[in-house]
């Protein structure tokens, strides 16, 4: 039977919290009456998260996608998508930074607003980052501001969003892409996107791993996508609304 929703999972060390994670998501979607299709995508962790991936997915419904060497969290998700069932994929982070019990709701709004694509947003109201320092804070902000002029959405960079599967699909989206969701929203140009606050709960206090590297590549990233904007100029998001957290 067809699954309503695929989530991608991509892992890299996510060992200790994997098999929470898994019920945790899966629960939330028995509660809520939805079958969910989880695909985890490992990249051969060192610490052994793929042997348990596939451990777990002798009694769940899991798709595992064991890749040699650590290929990136962008291409991680493609490899997700391609092989997803649904006809809606998602993508969340496997350290409950992105709570499971929002999936549904995620897959809920998609339904009653006919959007294309459902982002959980940090910064539209309602939504935040309880944890993180002001550094951080404000160079996220200031990534997703960057954003705003060719994706109208206030969380451009968010990981953790469904989409319509054909769609995800069609989007050629580019090695370098590693922002997936801004990747789909400018490449795509879906008709109709909505967005939801949640609450990002960091894994570790402080500690912000951005790095210059990460930040170059965004801004590669931008210019890209900028480019392809100025010469495409009408191929863009039609409709967009931010919704209230869900109860
Ligand atoms: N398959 C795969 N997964 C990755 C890779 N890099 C990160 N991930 C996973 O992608 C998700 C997001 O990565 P994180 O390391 O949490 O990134 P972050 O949230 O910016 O960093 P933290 O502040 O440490 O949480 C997690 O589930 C990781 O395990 C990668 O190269 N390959
Ligand atoms: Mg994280």
């Amino acid at each position: 039977m067809t699954p309503d929703l695929s989530i991608v999972v991509p892992t890299y060390n996510e060992r200790d919290r994997l098999a929470e994670l898994v019920d945790a998501v899966l629960t939330a979607g028995g509660r809520a009456g939805i079958s969910i299709e989880i695909v985890i995508v490992d990249d051969n962790s060192p610490d052994g998260t793929g042997a348990l991936a596939l451990e777990l997915a002798k009694t769940r419904p899991i798709q595992v996608v064991r890749r040699a060497a650590k290929l990136g969290l962008g291409t991680a998700v493609v490899a997700g998508f391609a092989v997803a069932t649904a006809p809606v994929v998602g993508v969340m982070d496997a350290d409950f930074s992105h709570p499971p019990a929002m999936v549904p709701a995620l897959l809920a709004a998609m339904k009653a607003t006919h959007a294309d694509v459902v982002v959980a947003s940090r910064y539209v109201p309602g939504g935040s980052t309880p944890d993180w320092p002001w550094s951080r804070r404000l160079l996220s902000r200031i990534g997703c501001w960057l954003a705003r002029p060719i994706a109208p959405i206030r969380d451009a960079a968010s990981g953790f969003f469904v989409i319509r599967a054909d769609l995800a699909r069609n989007v050629a989206i580019q090695a370098g892409g590693f922002k997936i969701c801004l990747e789909l929203l400018v490449r795509g140009a879906p008709n109709r996107v909505v967005e939801i606050p949640y609450r990002f709960d960091d894994r570790e206090l402080g500690e912000s791993k951005m790095s210059l590297r990460e930040a170059a590549g965004y801004l590669v990233q931008l210019r890209d996508l900028y480019w392809l904007r100025i010469r495409q100029p009408s191929h863009r998001i039609k409709h967009y609304q931010q919704l209230k957290r869900p109860n």
